[in-house]
């Protein structure tokens, strides 16, 4: 009987893995090798104090960015005592929220350490346009800020890292950061516009009276401002094109002006500006661009560089919004040869002239 014990732990120590081997721990073992086999992702957030910090945190600790791999959260923000206690106060809240993802969260005041090793930057950290200010006082501000963050991500971060800035003007703050990061591929770059798209969808959905997810195809290009076009004429509502449904006419005045001036309306009627959706949109925008969209080929609205490769005849050189698919691999396709109508190559202009008035003032003032 010895003896047939004996072989079967001579076969178990063959076969078992290497923890029961070395006498590791065999349950973390087995959740380490197997359950959880990549390396936790590092994401930076700057500006993680204001309020779409609150509100993106608790998504990103909850899997909602990254499905089920492990994230350690960098959050940057200003050396000001105040809010240095409210970041203290927001780890102490994530330690509390049971968050088994969550594999470490700490918080920073300079950006050369809190972006050593990112592999994902969320920059949400901006200057607001205060009453009266002139529309350059507002760019020198950012550009201070923007440049900054780029030098950090450059000397520090992943050499892979993808970057979205969110903070305003976000397209031209994006294109900033990019110039003074020269080593991280311009693709790895891109701006907040999914809030937009998100709104887009939303309105449509409610006008038909449809679900969500009946409604596809919906594009914002352009600047995230209120020149950006949401454009409906590639979309469909369960399949079929979106005027068949709703007259040409809302979708061409009414709704263009409501998508463009939603931020507004939120701000008159919340006294602040929008928190939640921003952190929503944040997310599906960094979910799918890392996991994938959850139908394959699905078109969302991404601002990224234009290299004069996506034939719409949109300038090189700027952060513009786009349609893109995204495949799961971190990476994104620009969705190439939509048939462009009058009506839409007009908008489609009107916003690409405005980013490129932004990029040359940016230039002007950084010499
Ligand atoms: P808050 O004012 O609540 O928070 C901004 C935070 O950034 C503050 O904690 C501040 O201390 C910090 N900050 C400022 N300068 C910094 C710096 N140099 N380094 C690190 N931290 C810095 O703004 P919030 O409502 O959270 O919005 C953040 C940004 O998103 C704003 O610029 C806002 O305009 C922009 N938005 C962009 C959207 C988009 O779709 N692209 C939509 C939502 C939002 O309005």
């Amino acid at each position: 009987m010895s003896c047939f014990v004996g072989l079967y732990d001579s076969f178990r120590a063959c076969f078992n893995p290497r923890s029961i081997k070395s006498g590791r721990d065999v349950n973390k073992a087995y959740y380490m090798d197997f359950v959880q086999p990549q390396k936790p992702i590092k994401v930076t957030i700057t500006g993680v104090a204001g309020q779409i910090g609150y509100a993106l945190l608790p998504m990103i600790a909850n899997g909602d960015m990254f499905g089920n791999r492990e994230v350690i959260i960098t959050g940057i923000d200003l050396n000001i005592e105040a809010v240095k206690q409210n970041m203290k106060g927001i780890m102490m809240e994530l330690e509390d929220g049971y968050y088994p993802l969550l594999k470490a969260v700490k918080f920073e005041t300079d950006p050369e350490i809190g972006f050593k090793g990112a592999d994902v930057a969320i920059l949400l950290g901006a200057f607001p346009r205060k009453q009266g200010m002139e529309r350059k006082d507002l760019m020198e501000k950012n550009i201070s800020i923007f440049k900054t963050m780029g030098t950090a991500i450059e000397n520090n971060a992943s050499k892979d890292i993808k970057i979205l800035v969110v903070g305003n003007p976000a397209n031209t703050n994006c294109l900033v950061c990019s110039k003074y990061a020269p080593s991280i591929p311009k693709k790895n770059f891109s701006a907040l516009t999914r809030l937009d798209h998100n709104r887009a969808k939303g309105q449509i959905s409610l006008k038909a009276g449809v679900q969500l997810n009946d409604v596809k195809d919906v594009i914002i290009w352009g600047n995230h401002s209120s020149t950006q076009y949401p454009d409906t004429t590639h979309a469909t509502i369960q399949g079929k094109p979106v005027d068949q449904l709703i007259s040409k006419s809302w979708l061409q005045k009414d709704f263009v002006s409501m998508i463009q001036t939603r931020g507004a309306a939120i701000i008159n009627a919340r006294k602040a500006s929008s928190a939640l959706s921003a952190a929503r949109a944040i997310t599906n925008h960094m979910h799918d661009w890392v996991c994938g969209t959850a139908i394959k080929g699905e078109v969302v609205s991404m601002a990224v560089y234009s290299d004069g490769t996506e034939g719409y005849n949109i300038k090189e050189g700027l952060m513009y919004s786009f349609p893109v698919t995204c495949p799961g691999n971190g990476t994104f396709e620009v969705k190439k040869g939509l048939p462009i109508d009058g009506f839409s190559a007009q908008k489609m202009k009107e916003t690409e002239q405005e980013l490129s008035e932004e990029r040359d003032l940016a230039n002007q003032i950084l010499g």
